[in-house]
């Protein structure tokens, strides 16, 4: 036999994160930091386990059996492995409803765990994060008979208790414009409410409950006069009758999620509040999708990472190790330094929402936070595409062989920046939040974060830039065709910033400590540029398109 190359190894998620642990280090108070670690030590533990599971084999697939033996409508799901031991998992290890807790820290110790636990639950992730925007919708609504109702079960931590919910905004005709959405809501002779119309994306089909944009009977056309409907999906442990599962989607990613094609006919509804502004009352929930997006897409970068760089030190090329070769090491640094850059901005969203919703916040921070939501979902979204697909290629050939385990997370990295509104449309709702003054917020969070900084060249970089981008917004701001084409390059700028000043904050706490990476992490970051303005030309646009 010849020469064998040794597999790339995962290293414990949890212990060898220092990324992680500098975060909590600095940001928890000690006694919260250290009553994290069991959970953490147990998701990492999990995550090492999963991986030496499926790292060889084909994963599986959700299969759905529509009809019983005997001829019955029985729209049974089987689920992959990671999907049965999910509330398990979820439960033990208060990955979800750690965010519910009474502290500003709640979230940051939730996404931690979720940070963890991603990859190896095969995105069981996706119906947790909407269970959890599900929670905050139903809080944020004020409806307390549906909160009794629903959110015991939403925060279980005990499995055999525990429901998943969806969100059912997508339709045939609408997946980022929802407002000619079809799914109409009618009250029977009791005055029950009840939907009828086909969803397009179910991503959560499995969960016993959801939220669902729908069309009050009588009410005008228009996004406007949607109404928010909470449902419940299950009578006992048969799926209600009138909720059927047409089929799976066959996706180039998320295989073992069972995202659906859904019609109902006529499943019982209760709406959340006002029959109107669904989508309004639906924001809170997107928000919380969003963020677990971002979390999540900066999970899939420390997996492709970690592995890249585990590869790197053992595979021989050209008479030294792959990470002694020069352009290679270079490669993987650049890389590193945006996964940094995208963790920071990622977990501060996180922090943010927690410190917003226990009203320990500033003024400035929710507005910010506002801002910053869509800005990390779009560029973790598109980094994690990026950072995957170069940490392919570190293996060769060896990439694009199923049986590696490593195309995978390219394909499953693909869906971060399409779920939850693309690229484009998170670019527009940044401009949504621009339009409430939230760009002032945003420099005052960044001048918080350069606080105590003595490196003066970044500061200066970041300044001007933000100088730029607000410029642009006051030349553009009267011509909306103008500032929607330019709003991708103005969304990647104002990240940039942000990312820089948290990457500042970071290695201002870090380099006294004697750790120096993160003031490298942000030299290189910088280095990379912070503005990434353009200017539309519609004619040139137009002349390329015709
Ligand atoms: C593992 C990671 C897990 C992640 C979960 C993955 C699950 C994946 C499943 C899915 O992908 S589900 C489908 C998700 N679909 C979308 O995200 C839809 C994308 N489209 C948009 O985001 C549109 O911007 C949106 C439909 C939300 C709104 O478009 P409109 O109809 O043009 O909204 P409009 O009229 O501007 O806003 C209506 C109201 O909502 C306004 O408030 P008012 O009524 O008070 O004026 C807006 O300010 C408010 N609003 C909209 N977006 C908001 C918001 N408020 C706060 N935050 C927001 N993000």
């Amino acid at each position: 036999m010849g020469f064998l190359q040794d597999a790339p190894q995962l290293t414990h998620p949890w212990h060898s994160d220092r990324l992680l642990h500098t975060l909590l280090d600095r940001a928890l108070p000690a006694t919260r930091r250290f009553a994290l670690d069991t959970d953490l030590e147990a998701l990492g533990d999990y995550a090492q386990m999963a991986w030496q599971r499926t790292a060889h084999s084909t994963r599986g697939k959700p299969i759905l059996t529509q009809w019983g033996a005997w001829g019955e409508r029985i729209d049974r799901i089987e689920l992959t492995t990671a999907w049965r031991e999910g509330p398990q998992i979820t439960t033990a290890h208060n990955v979800l409803s750690a965010g519910h807790g009474d502290s500003e820290y709640a979230r940051l110790e939730e996404f931690a765990r979720v940070y963890l636990y991603h990859l190896a639950s095969e995105f069981y992730t996706c119906p947790l994060a909407m269970t959890d925007g599900a929670a905050t919708a139903l809080k944020a609504s004020g409806n307390r008979e549906l909160m009794a109702r629903a959110l015991p079960h939403f925060l279980s931590r005990d499995a055999t208790t525990l429901w998943l919910s969806g969100q059912w905004m997508t339709e045939n005709i609408g997946g980022s414009d929802v407002s000619h959405s079809e799914t109409a809501a009618r009250q029977d002779a009791n005055g029950q409410w009840r939907l009828y119309g086909r969803k397009w994306f179910s991503s959560a089909v499995v969960g016993e409950a959801a939220l669902a944009l729908a069309r009050p009977a009588g009410a005008a056309d228009g996004n406007a006069a949607l109404a928010l409907f909470y449902v419940e999906t299950m009578d006992g442990a048969r799926r209600k009758p009138e909720l059927i599962i047409d089929r799976l989607k066959d996706k180039l990613g998320t295989q073992e999620l069972p995202t659906a094609e859904i019609h109902l006919e006529g499943l019982a509804a209760w709406p959340l509040g006002d029959l109107a502004h669904g989508v309004r009352q639906v924001a809170p929930m997107l928000n919380v999708t969003r963020t677990w997006n971002a979390v999540c897409a900066v999970a899939s970068m420390a997996r492709a990472l970690a592995l890249a760089h585990d590869y790197a030190a053992r595979r021989q090329t050209f008479g030294r190790p792959l990470i002694e070769q020069p352009l290679h090491a270079h490669t993987l640094a650049d890389m590193q330094a945006e996964f940094a850059g995208a963790f920071a901005l990622a977990f501060e969203v996180a922090h943010l929402l927690g410190r917003v919703e226990h009203n320990a916040a500033a003024a400035h921070e929710a507005a910010a936070l506002r801002l910053l939501t869509p800005l990390a979902k779009l560029w973790t979204g598109k980094l994690a595409v990026k950072i995957c697909s170069e940490a392919l290629e570190c293996f060769g050939g060896a990439g694009y062989i199923e049986d590696t385990g490593l195309p995978q997370l390219l394909r499953d990295a693909q869906v971060y920046p399409i779920w939850e509104g693309t690229t484009n449309v998170l670019s527009l709702d940044s401009l949504r939040a621009l339009a409430g003054g939230n760009l002032a917020a945003l420099r005052t969070a960044v001048h918080g974060w350069l606080d105590g900084s003595d490196d003066a060249p970044t500061t200066h970089a970041i300044q001007i830039t933000l100088d730029a981008a607000q410029r642009y917004l006051e030349q553009h701001g009267a011509n909306r065709e103008s500032l929607e084409a330019g709003a991708r390059g103005l969304a990647f700028t104002l990240t940039r910033c942000a990312v820089a000043a948290l990457l500042t904050r970071q290695a201002s706490w870090s380099t006294p400590r004697g750790e120096l990476r993160p003031a490298a992490a942000l030299q290189r970051f910088v280095a990379h540029g912070l503005d990434r303005l353009v200017s539309p030309d519609a004619d040139n646009t137009a002349l390329l398109l015709s």
